[in-house]
């Protein structure tokens, strides 16, 4: 680690070796049990944190609400400002943070920066949108009436988040919570929580040297019990939660049941379908990016090809020959393309899936197997595999967070793909690659993919920020990042102003005293 700057990385971030929560008041002090946080790369302990109590909670709370109160009422362009200088903070920390995640959470060191690249473009987007937080204005039916809708802070944001995007997936939600006047209390996931702190320790900066409440922007630290506490807790009216499907379903059903709003951003089990007018070098860099960027640990990592047969063989030998190419290892070393997977659960897990696979009667194209030896020794890393397979398979239905590739074979029209492609519990992505018009566009169509994202000659993974992010079924529904997704962080009030001289009702009910 120190031979990557790692340590010079920890010390910019504000990472101690005990790490208390963050660098300045109420979120200075945790005073719950050690949460050891360990690389997955090299296998060594990188810090401890001490976790957030329920009696630190309730602090938290206190501030959160607290700070709310005067937050709300900063013009949402001022609060555009405290956000662009945090865009500038990113900037200036991009390396050192790149390397925390990459360091951190395993992805390759190109990935870290990319992730913060996220974070530096949904800031930018945020500071233009707090000039646009706008509603419609409607024609009333009764006469010298006026209707219009506006939109006002919603209060505590709460922020579940995961280790696989430790950082950006946090900063889509506070950038957009800040300009629209909400608060936040983010607690990220247990296997990253130096991330955490890092990307804390640069927001509480910028809020100090704004002299603005600490409380705006508030970290957690603990595991699912804390979570729990965030989505009972009926001061917070909207919970963003990122996460497996399991755990989004006890989110939605306890945030629902005191009524409360959930944005859910949840598995995903996204394909692209491969035509026989294809092209087949792109397709080939599209599902293999997909497949074992980020060690396949995406919420959008590509799971199944679905291929026609009539490309079937050319495009499975081609794969073949690219996983060949592939080299494994330290992710903080730019020349390789795979780093670990983020824990000895995850290796157990993907082994698991590859035994499953076979004994439903899958075939194994390129084996996957642990890696051990010198640079290994973490023991996380794993040789990203290919599996022939058929779409009914159980393991296929499910998501697998780790590089494991199904091929699935079609047949016929391009619809057959389609159905194949929607026979899963998850809705996130999905992609085609075709040269062919109509199958292109039956793809976006009504009876096309069924997911909150569908590309075209693009892989499955790597969204912009600009556009909204998440999708149907078990994922959850949620959108989140661009577009209008502001909106969930904001109630709407709907107005009717009457200047006339009478009471005019509506529906032209006749009320007369
Ligand atoms: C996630 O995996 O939770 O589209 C987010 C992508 C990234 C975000 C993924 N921009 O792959």
């Amino acid at each position: 680690a120190t031979q990557f700057g790692i340590k010079a990385a920890l010390a910019q971030l504000g990472i101690r070796e005990l790490n208390d929560g963050t660098s300045t008041g109420v979120n200075s002090f945790s005073t719950g049990e050690i949460l050891e946080s360990y690389s997955p790369v090299d296998g060594q302990l990188i810090a401890k944190v001490k976790t957030t109590s329920a009696a630190d909670y309730e602090k938290v709370m206190q501030a959160a609400t607290e700070a709310f109160q005067s937050f709300r009422l900063m013009p949402a362009p001022q609060r555009g400002e405290i956000v662009r200088q945090f865009g500038e903070k990113l900037r200036q920390n991009k390396e050192a943070l790149g390397k925390l995640v990459s360091y951190e959470m395993g992805k390759s060191l190109q990935e870290g920066y990319g992730e913060v690249q996220e974070m530096i473009d949904i800031c930018d987007f945020a500071v233009g949108l707090s000039r646009q937080l706008h509603g419609l204005t409607m024609h009333s039916e009764r006469p010298n009436h006026r209707m219009y809708e506006q939109y006002h802070s919603l209060g505590v944001v709460g922020i579940i988040s995961a280790f696989n995007f430790p950082v950006a997936v946090w900063s889509w939600n506070a950038a957009l919570a800040l300009v629209c006047g909400d608060v936040c209390v983010w607690k990220p996931s247990e296997k990253t929580p130096l991330c955490g702190i890092a990307c804390q320790n640069i927001l509480a900066q910028v809020l100090q040297e704004n002299k603005l409440p600490e409380g705006i922007s508030c970290l957690i630290n603990g595991d699912y019990k804390l979570g729990e506490l965030l989505t009972k807790d009926s001061r917070i009216p909207l919970i963003s939660a990122t996460g497996s499907t399991r755990m989004g379903k006890i989110v939605a059903q306890t945030v629902a049941a005191r009524l409360g709003k959930s944005l859910l951003e949840l598995g995903g089990n996204n394909a692209i379908i491969v035509t026989p007018d294809a092209d087949i070098k792109m397709t080939i860099i599209g599902a293999v990016f997909g497949a074992v960027g980020t060690a396949g640990q995406r919420c959008t990592s590509t799971r199944r090809l679905i291929i026609h047969e009539s490309v079937y063989d050319k495009v499975a030998t081609a794969l073949v020959a690219a996983y060949q190419q592939l080299r494994i290892g330290n992710p903080l070393d730019e020349k390789n393309h795979v780093g670990p997977l983020i824990d000895i659960d995850a290796v157990e897990k993907y082994n698991k899936a590859l035994e499953k696979a076979v004994a439903q009667g899958a075939k194994i194209l390129v084996d996957g197997s642990v890696l051990s030896g010198s640079g290994y020794e973490s023991g996380c890393y794993v040789q990203p595999a290919i599996v022939a397979a058929e779409n009914s398979f159980e393991i296929v239905q499910c998501e697998t967070f780790a590089p494991i590739l199904y091929l699935l074979k079609y047949s016929g029209t391009v619809e057959n793909a389609i159905a194949i492609q929607n026979n899963v519990a998850q809705g996130l992505s999905s992609a085609i690659m075709t040269t062919n018009l109509r199958e292109a566009e039956l793809f976006l169509s009504v009876s096309g993919s069924d997911c909150g994202i569908a590309n075209v000659n693009i892989g499955t993974s790597g969204a912009e920020i600009g556009g909204a992010f998440g999708g149907e079924k078990e994922t959850g529904g949620g959108r989140e990042s661009g577009s209008d997704a502001w909106k969930v962080y904001m109630r709407r009030q709907t107005n009717t102003i009457n200047y006339g001289s009478t009471l005019p009702l509506a529906q032209g009910i006749k009320f007369d005293l």
